[in-house]
């Protein structure tokens, strides 16, 4: 089968590269990507080499560039992860969510429509749920949560798969959509909390920790992420929504201090900064329906994941000091 994995240069989505093209030799795996500030070809490297794997840089959102490329590959499969994904650079510029998220992702699906898919998979988020008090501990996001979005990235997210299942509904696409909770692990880009508070607290910066930390996230090792969505992919009934989680809330201050602690640097590091504007309070995730039905268990909590995701940051300092310099920009124009 062809499958055609967009945004495969992210954080999520060269996990995901990585695991299908590890696992199914016999596929072949596109790697479409626009590599933006977020996109980085060295996160690929482990599979640049191999059989199955091929790199194409483009833009899901330029209908000309889109339609020709479904002419030529003809895939079977396409997952969408190819998103603008940081929240705090959506507040301050909204435009370029609505263009690569919404118009992205129906650019895509007219594509599907056009040329006939086995199935196209929308990666969402927990987002799209808004949030959750953070004194009812019992609450949880379930698949019949309705959607009420806080940020410009949830909204455009929400968008998106709204644009999915009206697909689905309208002109019969088959579609699933996965929406998974906070990831953390190797390739993500040290703008987010985890990969921010590693490679600064090692640089024995100051750590940003905004309002006053109390904010709960629900934490997944990515691996689990893809492979929650390799099974949805292959397994999960079209036109429905699975969420992915594993019960791993931590507020943002006890994730800095348990980072710290691992590093054996000192709490002096955290400076309380100015809350993040429309803040989500907390999310949580109710994974049952994708335990029941799939069968899907994570591999890690947040405990045993957390000093796996430490050493990686610690044995590839390389990876990140690339981004922190600026130098991982040139990789594409040293390769291609
Ligand atoms: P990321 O920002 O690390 O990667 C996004 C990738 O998309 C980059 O490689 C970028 O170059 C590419 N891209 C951006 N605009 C593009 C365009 N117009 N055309 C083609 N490629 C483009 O994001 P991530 O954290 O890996 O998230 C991947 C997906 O998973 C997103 O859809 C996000 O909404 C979703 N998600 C993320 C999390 C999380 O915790 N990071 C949780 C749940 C869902
Ligand atoms: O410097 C920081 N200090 C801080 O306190 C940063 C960058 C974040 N935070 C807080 C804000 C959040 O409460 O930490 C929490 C996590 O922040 P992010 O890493 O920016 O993630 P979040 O906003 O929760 O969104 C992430 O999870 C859902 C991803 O970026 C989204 O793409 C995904 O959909």
């Amino acid at each position: 089968m062809k499958i055609v994995v967009t945004g495969g240069a992210g954080f999520i989505g060269s996990n995901f590269v990585q695991y299908e093209v590890n696992r199914y030799p016999e596929d072949e795996i596109i790697n479409l990507d626009l590599l933006t500030y977020a996109g980085n070809l060295e996160s690929v490297a482990p599979v640049a080499d191999k059989k199955n794997y091929r790199f194409v840089r483009g833009d899901i959102a330029d209908r000309a560039f889109v339609f020709d490329f479904f002419e030529k590959e003809k895939p079977d499969i396409v997952i969408n992860f190819a998103a603008e994904s940081h929240v705090d650079r959506s507040i301050t510029d909204p435009e370029v969510f609505v263009r690569t998220n919404v118009v992205g992702t129906t650019t895509l699906l007219d594509a599907c429509r056009t040329y006939g898919i086995k199935r196209y998979h929308q990666v969402s988020t927990d987002e799209v749920y808004g949030d959750l008090p953070l004194d009812r501990p019992d609450l949880f996001f379930t698949e019949e949560t309705p959607l009420h979005t806080s940020s410009p990235y949830s909204s455009a997210k929400a968008a998106a798969d709204l644009f999915v299942q009206a697909y689905h509904r309208t002109y019969g696409l088959p579609v699933t959509i996965s929406r998974c909770s906070n990831n953390y692990g190797p390739y993500h880009f040290p703008e987010k909390l985890i990969p921010l508070v590693i490679s600064r607290a090692l640089n024995n910066e100051e750590v940003p920790v905004y309002g006053e930390g109390k904010n709960v996230r629900d934490w997944l090792y990515v691996t689990d992420h893809c492979s929650a969505i390799d099974l949805v992919v292959r397994k999960g009934r079209v036109g429905e929504v699975y969420n992915i989680g594993g019960h791993n809330e931590r507020s943002n201050l006890e994730v800095v201090q348990t980072i710290l602690r691992a590093l054996n640097k000192p709490e002096s590091l955290i400076h309380f900064v100015k809350d993040r504007p429309g803040h989500d309070l907390r999310y949580a995730m109710d994974p049952t329906k994708i335990e029941t039905e799939l069968g899907w268990k994570p591999e890690y909590t947040f405990d045993t994941g957390i000093p796996v995701t430490i050493d990686w940051y610690l044995n590839h300092r390389d990876w990140w000091e690339h981004i922190v310099s600026g130098e991982y920009q040139k990789y594409f124009e040293k390769m291609y």
